[in-house]
């Protein structure tokens, strides 16, 4: 028996799969005791060397999950705290697998932790967590990591099993204890912050539009990168609109290639740049692409009129000689547009930017609070609508 081991074996610990097996893409195993962070600095390493004597509070940690010498997996750990900030736990969330989590949970039994039923795994406890709610919003949280795919959404679910019952609970308070403007306004950072989380979990449809053969498909398979679609230069290459996922800074999303803008003689083309329109109208974002070698075909102000507050204006192929009209556009300040080579992936980081930033995710931190669930988002949006002089009855839904 190890030192290690021995020391662990006087604490209680305990450690249960959170997540079903084969499900999803992350499988998560909880760790529980007061020691559980002195067990997980013996089998994790962080990239830059080992762990924190302590863990922080509200803070993720990512390193490989080691078996003696071999790597198991790469895991991110989330430290789980209790009312008075000691810890309670570790969540240790890996790729998935049956086989990662069987591995991941044997070492943790062989080194002092004993493997229990999940209902016998305390996950959350909160001291006003009276009906339930608390555990109902963290377990929510812990059940939509299965379906993740991608580290960034996975994250910012595991910070938001922490901080989001923390933000209603400190709305109730604050509007219990008289000080209703400031419970209006932390609902409202919520929902604004919730606004632009939907798009970690949900990934949002971003669409490709433009005039033909100004390259919208190259410009997608740049994004995505890889050759997903059908490049030309015979123009009306795309017919019916083609959906491609794409993961830019983390996040997934859907992009749309549709059919090129113009008049056209051909019926089944023109249904094709009606289908392309119906979908891009029903996008969270659209890019406009256009040949900036070519003589603008398109009255460009008239064409853009139905131009979103957030809709990208792509200069493509730019690596040609650039025609005098779009040299203006370009020349102007601020810019309203962004030169792009899509086939020498020039001014791409620029393009992945302005995504990001199209999609208010520009600086958004993943670990402040902001509703995951759909439903309750809706809930609340419209709780704050109609009933916004009282937080008391979204307090009563919420806790329902
Ligand atoms: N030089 C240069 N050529 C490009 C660039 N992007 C696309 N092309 C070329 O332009 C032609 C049209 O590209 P596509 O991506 O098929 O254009 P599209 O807008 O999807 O065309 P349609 O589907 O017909 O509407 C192809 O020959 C591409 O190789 C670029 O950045 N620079
Ligand atoms: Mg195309």
């Amino acid at each position: 028996m190890t030192a290690t081991r021995h020391h662990l074996e006087s604490e209680s610990l305990t450690c249960c799969p959170l997540t079903p097996p084969g499900v999803g893409a992350i499988a998560v195993v909880a760790l529980r005791g007061a020691a559980s962070w002195s067990l997980i600095q013996t089998c994790v390493q962080r990239p830059n060397g080992p762990l924190p004597q302590q863990p922080q509070t509200d803070r993720l940690y990512f390193g490989t999950f080691d078996d003696q010498s071999e790597t198991i997996d790469e895991v991110i750990l989330a430290p789980r705290h209790g009312r008075s900030g000691e810890l309670v736990g570790v969540d240790i969330s890996a790729h998935g697998g049956i086989r990662v989590v069987e591995r991941i949970l044997m070492t943790l039994t062989e080194r002092g932790a004993s493997l229990v039923a999940p209902a016998d795994c305390v996950i959350f406890e909160s001291r006003d967590d009276h009906d339930g709610w608390i555990t109902r919003i963290k377990n929510d949280a812990m059940r939509r990591l299965t379906r993740t795919t991608t580290r960034r959404a996975a994250m910012f679910l595991m910070h938001q099993a922490e901080v989001l019952p923390l933000a209603y609970l400190r709305i109730f308070e604050l509007s219990e204890t008289g000080f209703e403007d400031q419970a209006h306004q932390a609902l409202r950072t919520l929902i604004d912050r919730s606004e632009s989380a939907k798009h970690l979990i949900t990934p949002p449809k971003v669409s490709v539009i433009g005039p033909p053969n100004a390259g919208k498909s190259s410009l997608i398979n740049a994004l995505a990168g890889r050759d997903h679609v059908i490049v030309s230069d015979i123009e009306g290459t795309t017919r019916d609109w083609v959906t491609v996922p794409a993961v830019i800074e983390g996040i997934e999303l859907t992009l749309v290639d549709t059919a090129g803008l113009r008049d056209t003689p051909d019926a089944l083309e023109e249904i094709a740049i009606d289908r392309g329109r119906t979908a891009s109208e029903s996008s969270e974002l659209r890019i406009w692409v256009f040949d900036c070698s070519a003589k603008m075909s398109v009255d460009l102000p008239a064409m853009l009129s139905g131009h979103g507050p957030r809709d990208i204006v792509v200069a493509n192929k730019s690596d040609l000689a650039v025609t005098d009209d779009w040299s203006t556009i370009l020349a102007n300040s601020p810019r309203s547009a962004l030169a792009v080579s899509a086939t020498k992936q020039d001014g791409m980081d620029d393009l992945r930017r302005a995504i990001v930033g199209g999609l208010g995710l520009d600086g958004f931190d993943d670990a402040l609070p902001a509703e995951f669930d759909p439903q309750r988002f809706a809930m609340i949006r419209e709780e704050y609508r109609t009933n916004s002089n009282s937080i008391t009855s979204l307090a009563a839904r919420i806790r329902d």
